[in-house]
């Protein structure tokens, strides 16, 4: 049976969706021969990833089972720049056909490739990703993720075709026209950010367009954290089902893992990336479903291979088998990150953590700011957030009611109050990619 799927002992392409369901002993099967040939490849061609392994006394050989693996060194994020551009490369220059890169927030960027069997290997898990929210040959989808050195445009792309559905390259931006496109294409299926999608849902109101009456069914949205609070709202005023999609550049782009039609928990495509999870201060993997750190090991990637690749997300494993049938496992939604956690008079504070309260209230809408500033060594933080137009053309009663409730939600989830501003909406700029949510000034002047 093996034979029929897999064209070769390293991932050639095969057909979309039934790794997916592969039996466990059959998956691990193809996991540990992945493992071994992928540890192979990156000791023989990458450096840095040789020299940890000489002075652990490791080589390829040493992997024995898919236990072995926590023997392996992790590849963190300052690796991709201490090497950048080109170090962490298995493969030579002409094997290459694709780069992307990503600016991360400080510094050089990271830099990241694929050969031809990886874009391959790439298109067929985004077709996965897509088969997996419901979509089909057939569907007309629009995709406004950004393209060029951002992995979402492309990688939507190839996925799409892959899959046979009609993609609309239009990338992100120019809201007026992604929206006439919606509407005169008889567009079923779109992705981009969901900060960029609540964007265009306003707008469209705003045109008076009303998008729970045009064909659109099916909403893929990822690259950065949402709450279900903005899922609900989403898929309220568009009238669609909204399903959660991660991936990271380092790894492949989006196509790691993706929701089902259960909307709970992301399925991974375990048969190409590895996952762990281990806990962030000892490295140590912890037991199943416990949350911790997500550590990801590419199992086919041919010109970048990434061996315990620590992603800095914080989730957990499920290993309670899925209401779709499907083998593979899944993991949380990505609620938060190790480096975006900022403290506030000693209590730790997540971004995710303010948008669960926002969006707790009625009344506000999900475009947000948390400012950070330092005054005499304290921090402080302040959440700016838009309320609708009928909070504000309301007496001055409706806004202090809908302060306090804020102010409230935020306690009851912080525990600490903060300065709260409520603002009219487009106060707040838009995004047409990630959203920036947190402006920090502590060490501005
Ligand atoms: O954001 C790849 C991608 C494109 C994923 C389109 C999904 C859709 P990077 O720019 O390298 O790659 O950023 C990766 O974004 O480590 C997470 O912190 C965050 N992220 C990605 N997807 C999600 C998600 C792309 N669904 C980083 N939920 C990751 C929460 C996400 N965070």
């Amino acid at each position: 049976m093996l034979k029929e799927l897999w064209n070769d002992a390293e991932g050639g392409f095969h057909p979309a969706s039934a790794p997916d369901f592969l039996p466990q002993t059959a998956l691990q099967e193809v996991q540990l021969r992945r493992l071994r040939a992928v540890v192979a490849r990156a000791y023989a061609n990458v450096r840095l990833f040789r020299e940890r392994m000489d002075e652990r006394g490791l080589t390829p050989e040493s992997i024995r089972s898919l236990q072995d693996i926590r023997h392996l060194p992790f590849t963190v994020k300052t690796d991709l720049r201490d090497t950048y551009p080109f170090g962490l490369f298995a493969s030579p220059m002409s094997d290459v056909v694709r780069l992307h890169a990503s600016s991360g927030t400080t510094g050089k960027p990271i830099v990241v490739a694929y050969t031809r069997e990886d874009v391959e290997v790439w298109s067929e898990v985004m077709a996965r990703t897509f088969a997996s929210c419901g979509l089909h040959r057939g569907d007309i989808l629009q995709n406004a993720f950004g393209y060029g050195l951002f992995t979402g445009g492309l990688g939507a792309h190839y996925g799409g075709e892959a899959l046979g559905a009609t993609v609309i390259p239009i990338s992100g931006g120019n809201t007026d026209r992604q929206i006439m496109l919606i509407r005169d294409f008889n567009v079923t299926a779109l992705c981009c950010t969901p900060s960029y999608f609540t964007h265009m849902v306003e707008r469209a109101r705003e045109l008076d367009i009303d998008l729970r009456e045009l064909p659109l069914r099916v909403g893929i949205f990822g690259a950065e954290p949402w709450t279900d609070g903005v899922r609900r709202h989403i898929e309220a005023e568009a009238g669609i089902k909204a399903y959660d999609i991660y991936g990271l550049s380092e790894i492949i782009g989006p196509g790691v893992a993706a929701e089902c039609s259960a909307q709970d928990g992301l399925h991974i495509f375990e048969d190409h990336f590895y996952p762990e999870i281990i806990d962030p201060d000892t490295g140590e993997p912890l037991p199943g479903g416990a949350e911790g750190e997500l550590v990801i090991t590419t199992l086919s990637k041919k010109a970048m291979p990434m061996i315990r690749y620590r992603t800095r997300d914080i989730t957990s494993l499920i290993t309670e088998p899925c209401s779709c049938g499907r083998t593979i496992r899944r993991m949380r939604r990505i609620g938060r990150r190790s480096d975006d956690m900022f403290i506030i008079r000693g209590v730790n504070v997540f971004p995710s953590q303010v948008e669960a309260a926002l969006m707790a209230v009625e009344g506000t809408l999900p475009h947000y700011q948390i400012i950070l500033t330092r005054k005499g060594g304290m921090d402080r933080m302040a959440v700016e957030v838009e309320v609708t137009p009928e909070v504000f053309s309301d007496s001055i009663r409706g806004l202090e009611d809908i302060r306090a409730r804020l102010a409230q939600s935020i306690e009851r989830i912080l525990g600490i109050r903060v300065e709260l501003r409520l603002v009219e909406p487009h106060t707040i700029a838009r995004s047409e990619g990630k959203a920036k949510r947190v402006i920090d000034r502590r060490n501005e002047g």
